[in-house]
């Protein structure tokens, strides 16, 4: 039986931005492992493998059952040692440098561009939870989020420093792409699929490097839909 990736969904339930499922679909794809999708809503709770953790990704794999994107990824490397997403303990510590970069600046500087994008795009019966969840997450309003001002140029600054690295190299991974491309490919996946508009201007090797990053696995990534 294939492996299952329970996924966020929108109203469009072909419309998946999740970062961390993004993450974890580059993940299985580098694996070269077959699995399904099953798509969940934001209030969806009670169709969540787990409810009470009420978060995804989780994969389903047999008798397994794994939440957390940081967890899934250690998980598949011990279940599935061909083709790891990180080969030494050097690309191990720089993929958890990637993703405390995400936390630390990308993930701050874009998320009050989003709120009220994947607001609308949510299906409705989510769209109270997705509110309210928010709101008290931010301190904020959906409206006062979405008014906040300089947050394109936050962004584009937060990516600067992709580019030396990517001017250098194909992938952060090197000459291939390991976890620390997953994780931060998967993380600009979110603006991607959250709105039908380029919310920001990436620095020339970032935008090459994001095109690479597209075409991998016969273009899965590029094939993925977008709001209209
Ligand atoms: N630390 C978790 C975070 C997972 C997470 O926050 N997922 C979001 C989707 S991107 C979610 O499940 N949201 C459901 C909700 O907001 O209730 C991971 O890395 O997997």
């Amino acid at each position: 039986m294939a492996l299952k990736l329970y996924d966020l969904a929108l109203a469009d339930p072909d419309i998946r931005p999740s970062p961390f499922c993004w993450m974890v679909k580059f993940a299985l794809l580098h694996k070269g492992l077959e699995f399904e999708t099953a798509p969940v809503g934001f209030a969806d709770k009670a169709n969540y493998p787990d409810p009470e953790y009420g978060r995804v990704p989780v994969i389903i794999d047999g008798e397994e059952t794994v939440k957390d994107s940081a967890m899934i990824m250690a998980w598949l490397d011990k279940a599935y040692p061909e083709n790891p997403l990180v080969a030494t303990d050097g690309e191990a510590a720089a993929a958890e440098f990637s993703r405390a970069w995400l936390f630390s600046s990308f993930f701050p500087a874009v998320s009050p561009m989003l709120v009220a994008r994947i607001h609308a795009l949510a299906a409705d019966d989510d769209k109270p939870y997705f509110r309210a969840s928010r709101e008290e997450r931010f301190g904020k309003t959906i409206e006062e989020l979405a008014a906040t001002t300089g947050q394109k140029e936050k962004v584009e600054a937060s990516l600067q420093v992709l580019s030396a690295p990517l001017g250098r190299y194909r992938f952060l991974g090197g000459d291939a792409p390991n976890l620390c491309d997953y994780y931060v490919m998967g993380a600009f996946m979110w603006p991607r699929l959250s709105t039908s508009e380029d919310i920001y201007e990436a620095p020339q090797p970032v935008a090459a490097w994001i095109e690479r990053m597209l075409d991998l696995f016969d273009g899965y990534a590029r094939k993925a839909k977008r709001p209209s």
